[in-house]
């Protein structure tokens, strides 16, 4: 498998272009540089050799993480920001599916959910709570994002032997796009996740747990009403299991609640699986 590699030297990113190979004698894989592209800010397409240039990984992370392209793709977010945002008030799956697609092209699926989903969410809920949006217009967008999650999710995940997580939300927490997004992002990573958001009462999410014995647990709280519940899930939980548990969602944002869990703010997905990591130490 060929990649692109960065490395960080006093705060500047350098890009190799690595092969990954397998050593069976050390039982572990080992990179092999191909070719050093340059510093980050500076690499452009033409740098990487011609065999290499149309794979979807290299190009993807070209377009994330060099200069010349990053002005570029942010005015393509923008764009399609747009566009899916006309989709989902519209109600239009077929729609938001092909502005995915194409999206997809070039980007990957967590910039997808970080930088366009999830933004143009909080718009609609503005919009809402400003009433320049019905509360009609406010579901159709929710449940349409929901499938198309979905058809995401479906269509991305792989199976890998990696670790369990449970996701789930606190009892009366009805939000759980959150949730889904998260699932379909670390099953795209290989994860296998349970996703028994919304609004579990604790004691199925603690039957659950004895049943799956998942590695790791992530709570989501949107609504503050919730923290309160939230609590005492994931005290309930800490007083009967011994496995990470990690808080995190809009409620927690910003906010000091106490938990007996790690209150996970202010993350980007492709943090999370590091976080997990950490946390199963
Ligand atoms: C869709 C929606 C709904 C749908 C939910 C459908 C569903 N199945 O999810 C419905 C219509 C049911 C709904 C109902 C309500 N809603 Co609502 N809703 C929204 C809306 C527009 C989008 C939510 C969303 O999907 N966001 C996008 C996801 C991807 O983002 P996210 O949840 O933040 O999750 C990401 C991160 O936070 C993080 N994360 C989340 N959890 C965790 C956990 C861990 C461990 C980690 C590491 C990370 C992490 O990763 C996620 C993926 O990137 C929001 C607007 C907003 N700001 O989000 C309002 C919003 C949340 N709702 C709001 C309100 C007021 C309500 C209602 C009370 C309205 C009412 N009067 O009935 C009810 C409450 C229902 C309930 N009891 O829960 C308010 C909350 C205000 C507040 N601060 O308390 C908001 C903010 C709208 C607004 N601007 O006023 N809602």
């Amino acid at each position: 498998m060929v990649y692109v590699r960065a490395k960080t030297v006093k705060g500047d990113k350098y890009l190799y272009l690595v092969k990954s190979k397998w050593d069976s004698k050390k039982n572990t894989s080992r990179q092999e540089i191909i070719k050093y592209l340059g510093k980050a800010s500076l690499v452009k397409l033409n740098d990487v050799p011609e065999d290499y240039r149309k794979d979807p990984k290299i190009l993807s992370f070209l377009t994330t993480h060099s200069g010349e392209n990053i002005e570029k793709n942010q005015k393509l977010i923008d764009k399609v920001k747009k566009e899916l945002f006309n989709g989902l008030t519209k109600g239009d799956l077929d729609r938001c599916l092909d502005i995915f697609e194409s999206f997809e092209k070039t980007n990957t699926l967590n910039v997808f959910y970080d930088s366009v989903l999830k933004p143009i969410m909080y718009k609609i809920g503005d919009l809402w709570e400003s009433n320049e949006l019905s509360v009609a217009t406010e579901h159709v967008s929710s449940n349409i994002a929901k499938e198309l999650v979905s058809i995401i999710t479906e269509r991305n995940s792989i199976l890998k032997k990696k670790n369990k997580i449970l996701v789930c939300t606190p009892s009366g927490e009805e939000h759980n796009l959150g949730c889904n997004v998260i699932q379909s992002f670390l099953q795209s990573k290989g994860y296998t996740v349970y996703n028994i958001s919304p609004s579990a009462p604790t004691e199925s999410v603690l039957s659950f747990i004895d049943d799956k014995k998942p590695h790791a647990i992530f709570v989501s709280i949107t609504l503050e009403d919730n923290i309160k519940s939230g609590q005492r899930l994931v005290s309930k939980i800490n007083s009967e299991y011994n496995v990470p548990v990690l808080v995190g969602g809009q409620a927690v944002e910003g906010k000091d609640y106490k938990f007996d869990g790690e209150i996970i703010q202010n993350q980007l997905l492709e943090k999370i699986p590091r976080i997990i990591k950490q946390a199963m130490k």
